[in-house]
C-alpha cells in the first residue's frame, strides 16, 4: 500500500510509483485480453509531430469489459484517493498502445493544460497508469518534470495531433526542474498529478508498450457549465479482483 511518505512525496513532486498492485497472473490475464481484442486492435492513432503514431481507445463511461472494470476497483480508486485526499468520480480511462518500433511520442504537457477547457474549475484530478507491459527508456516510458504541478496551469496549444505546453515555458522549467523517467515493471501503478508535466519518447525498441490508464476528478469539483468527461457521480464499488474475467 502507498504509505503517508508516498503522499508528502506526492504532494511535493506530482508523482507515485508502486511495483507490483497487480499480480504476474493478473497482468498476463490482461494481456491476453488486450492482444485479442477488437477494441485494442482498433485503438485511434494519435500522431506526434513527426507523425509517428501513438494509439489510443478512451471511453469517459466504465464500458462492460475488463477495462471498465479496473477503473472501478477499489485498488485502484483508493489509491487516487488517498494521494489526492478526497473523493473522486471517474473522469475517464484509456487503454494506451505504442507499438514496437513505430509507436510515436506523447508532448510535455498538462493534462489539466486541456483538461481546464472542460470546465473543472481546480486542479484537483489524477491519472493512474497501470503498466501492462515493462516500460522502459527504449520503448517510450513516461518522463515527469518532478515538482512542475506547483507552477500553475502552462498555456497549450497543437503538437501534431496532440496538445502541447508552450515550449518556451517548458525550456525554461526543463532547466530549472529534474526529469525523472518512471520505468515501470508490469503490474506497477504510477499516479500522476494533473499539473504535472509529463512526455514520452517514441517506442524504439522491439517490444510493444500497454498501459491502461484511469483518470478521476474530485467529486467536489464538478465541471462549471460543461458537461466534461464522465458523469459526476459515486464510483459504485466493484470486486477487487480480476476473477469474473478468467
Ligand atoms: O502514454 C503515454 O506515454 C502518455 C500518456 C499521457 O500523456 C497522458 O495520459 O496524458
Amino acid at each position: 500500500m502507498l504509505t503517508d511518505q508516498d503522499k508528502l512525496r506526492f504532494d511535493r513532486e506530482g508523482f507515485a510509483i508502486e511495483e507490483g498492485v497487480f499480480s504476474p497472473e493478473e497482468i498476463a490475464l490482461l494481456l491476453h485480453l488486450a492482444q485479442t481484442q477488437e477494441r485494442v486492435r482498433e485503438a485511434r492513432a494519435m500522431p506526434d509531430r513527426e507523425g509517428r503514431p501513438s494509439r489510443i481507445s478512451l471511453s469517459t463511461q466504465f464500458t462492460e469489459d475488463v477495462w471498465g472494470h479496473l477503473s472501478r476497483m477499489p485498488r485502484v480508486v483508493r489509491r487516487a484517493e488517498f494521494l489526492l485526499g478526497e473523493a473522486v468520480y471517474h473522469w475517464h480511462s484509456k487503454i494506451m498502445v505504442k507499438d514496437a518500433r513505430v509507436g510515436g511520442a506523447w508532448e510535455w504537457h498538462q493534462d489539466y493544460g486541456y483538461w481546464y477547457h472542460d470546465d473543472p474549475p481546480f486542479p484537483r484530478l489524477i491519472s493512474a497508469m497501470l503498466a501492462i507491459t515493462d516500460a522502459d527508456r527504449e520503448n517510450g516510458c513516461l518522463s515527469v518534470l518532478k515538482g512542475s504541478h506547483l507552477c500553475g496551469r502552462i498555456d497549450h496549444s497543437r503538437a501534431g495531433s496532440q496538445s502541447g505546453a508552450d515550449p518556451d515555458r517548458v525550456k525554461v522549467l526543463l532547466e530549472r526542474l529534474p526529469v525523472a523517467d518512471c520505468e515501470l515493471k508490469s503490474g506497477s501503478m504510477l499516479y500522476f498529478h494533473c499539473n504535472l508535466l509529463h512526455s514520452s519518447a517514441p517506442n524504439l525498441s522491439d517490444r510493444p508498450r500497454l498501459s491502461y490508464i484511469c483518470c478521476y476528478n474530485a467529486l467536489s469539483n464538478p465541471p462549471l457549465t460543461k458537461p466534461g468527461h464522465g458523469p459526476c457521480v459515486p464510483i459504485a464499488p466493484t470486486a477487487d479482483d480480476l476473477d469474473a474475467w478468467r
